[in-house]
């Protein structure tokens, strides 16, 4: 058992016991989690603490932030990344750092407790994050699970000081339900696990002494096929890097449309896999446009300046394109 419970902790017990509507029993368990020492020997008091406080907002119908949360977070942007991690890894801090979502940030472990998704800008388009409560041995909730398979990719959020068991961690986590993961880059393999996510491994903490040092070393026990992308929320070092990979990692491409006579519509490039056609992109930018377009004109690399092209069409990164009906 824990020992060092402060009289604080004792008097907030107290209260809970004698608490008779939600809102006191919610009261009482937030002021326990506030006093209790935060240290390895408390993770279990902690994380039960906070499975009691969501269950009793749940049951207030009182939810925390604006407007509750819906399990399945729809897909925005370019593709959709969850970040899947050990408690306190830094998820939230890099969720804070790459988008103007506001995921509270706190030094003891479980501070997050539903997902909260924020848009991370890469040059003219933007990928979806979604923060995650921590994967751990401990409890977790069906839907985070349901949310990592709904996920494009998976960041694997490790901290630096403790890389190699933080990784192993989620792997486990994971692998027990059937969830495998694969360097993106490379090819899955079906035979461990039925549902195979793509995933970059985030090492937080760039910022701290050794962690620099360590990485090698970490990339080497890794098998060496996960080059993990090492980061500061705190300093932004690597955050740059980070979004480009998961760019690439993707594999989409961005293609944009003009009009005839005009010049090409900054505003919104599309997104498409790798190895999409006119038709692909026709069929994106409205359902009937694919029937009814005749060919196409493209400025680019996949073709020369204006050339007439037809539906078949393999466009490239950055190819502009201008459709005729
Ligand atoms: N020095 C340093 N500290 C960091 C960094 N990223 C996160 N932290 C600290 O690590 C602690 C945990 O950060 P969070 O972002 O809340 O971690 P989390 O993974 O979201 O935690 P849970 O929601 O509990 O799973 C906080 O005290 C952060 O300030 C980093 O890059 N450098
Ligand atoms: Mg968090």
């Amino acid at each position: 058992m824990p020992a060092n419970l402060s009289p604080d902790y004792h008097r907030a017990e107290e209260r809970l016991r004698a608490a008779k509507s939600i809102t006191e029993k919610i009261d009482a368990l937030e002021e326990m989690l506030r006093v209790i020492p935060k240290h390895k020997g408390t993770d279990h008091m902690q994380a039960d603490l906070k499975s009691r406080i969501a269950k009793l907002r749940k049951e207030g119908g009182k939810k925390a932030g604006k407007g509750g949360f819906s399990y399945i977070v729809p897909r925005e942007g370019a593709g959709q990344v969850a970040l899947a991690g050990p408690p306190n890894s830094g998820k939230s801090s890099l969720v804070r750092a790459l988008t103007r979502a506001t995921p509270a940030v706190g030094d003891y472990p479980f501070t997050t407790r539903e997902p909260v998704p924020g848009m991370m800008p890469f040059e003219d388009i933007a990928f979806q994050l979604v923060d995650l409560p921590p994967l751990s041995e401990q409890h977790v909730e069906t839907w985070v699970f349901d949310l990592v398979r709904y996920a494009d990719l998976v960041w694997v959020v490790v901290d630096g000081e403790l890389a190699l068991e933080g990784f192993d961690e989620v792997r486990r986590v994971l692998q027990a339900r059937n969830i495998g993961l694969y360097p993106a880059g490379t090819e899955p393999s079906y035979l461990t696990a039925a549902v195979q996510k793509k995933a970059i491994i985030v090492v937080t903490g760039l910022d701290k002494a050794g962690v620099a040092d360590a990485l090698p070393v970490i990339d080497e026990l890794l098998e060496g096929k996960w080059h993990a992308a090492a980061v500061s929320a705190r300093s932004g070092a690597g955050l740059e890097a980070l979004a480009r990979r998961t760019f690439e990692a993707f594999g989409v491409m961005r293609v944009y449309t003009k009009q005839p006579g005009k010049p090409r519509d900054d505003s919104a490039p599309f997104a498409l896999p790798l190895g999409s056609t006119v038709g692909d992109l026709a069929e994106r930018i409205h359902k009937d446009l694919l029937d009814t377009m005749t060919f196409a004109r493209v400025w680019g690399t996949s073709a020369f300046d204006g050339q007439a092209v037809q539906k078949d069409h393999v466009l490239a990164e950055g190819d502009i394109v201008e459709i005729h009906e």
